[in-house]
């Protein structure tokens, strides 16, 4: 465990109230224009954007700051199109057979079909891991505390900076996600939590057209 060390808040800023107003609300005007895209350019894309994007994420809160996730930035084709081929024969028995109709009735005005081509055309796949645990180097096992919050709030981050630098993302995840660990050869105490798909949107994608729930609607105030 490590020592007890405490300094000063030194990087918090604290403005005045207007300008407080002003960025807010055009944080709000930015965050408001991100779409989910599932029609992507297969224009390369630099990867030091990438790796800041991924820097914001880490910068995460998470539970006793373990820190329990891993991003596994896919590039190569040839590694796509195995994630392609894996996800789409689960995605053809999940529309063909396990998907309830509830759940296939929940979907329809998204479009989603088994077929997965963003997979490969998108110039990364991030592949989201959480680890339950860690294993030390004598190959001692610690657990780590609210995973799924940790690296759920570390990939809402992941998002919004893709976003703000100007990228697309889908967040893509079939119901059986195992073949990932075998792919991309992670252990087993990281379990796949979610693909994050990123590039930038092709010229001619469609979004659907969806609405966000009103403030009203999602908050009460006490
Ligand atoms: N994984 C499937 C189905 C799907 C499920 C949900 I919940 C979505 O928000 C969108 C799709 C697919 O990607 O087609």
């Amino acid at each position: 465990m490590a020592e007890k060390a405490f300094l000063p808040l030194a990087d918090y800023c604290k403005f005045p109230e207007t300008e407080m107003k002003r960025r807010a609300s055009e944080f709000y005007a930015e965050m408001r224009r991100r779409r989910t895209v599932r029609n992507f350019s297969d224009q390369s894309v630099d990867r030091g954007i990438i790796e800041d994007c991924l820097r914001t994420a880490a910068t995460a809160p998470s539970g006793a700051n373990q820190q329990p996730w891993r991003f596994v930035v896919v590039s190569d084709l040839t590694v796509k199109r195995q994630i392609r081929e894996a996800s789409e024969k689960i995605e053809n028995e999940f529309y063909s057979k396990k998907a309830t109709e509830k759940w296939t009735d929940a979907l329809k005005h998204l479009g989603t079909v088994p077929s997965k081509p963003f997979l490969e055309i998108a110039p990364y796949l991030i592949v989201i891991f959480s680890q339950k645990y860690s294993i030390s180097a004598n190959g001692k096992k610690s657990k780590h505390y609210y995973v799924s919050e940790s690296v759920g709030i570390a990939t809402g981050m992941l998002i919004t900076a893709l976003h703000h630098a100007g990228l697309a993302a889908l967040t893509y995840t079939p119901v059986n996600m195992k073949f990932l660990n075998k792919i991309l050869a992670r252990p087993s105490n990281e379990k796949p939590f979610m693909i994050l798909v990123v590039g930038y949107p092709s010229e001619t994608a469609l979004v659907p057209v969806i609405q966000k729930k009103a403030l009203e609607d999602i908050s009460v105030f006490v």
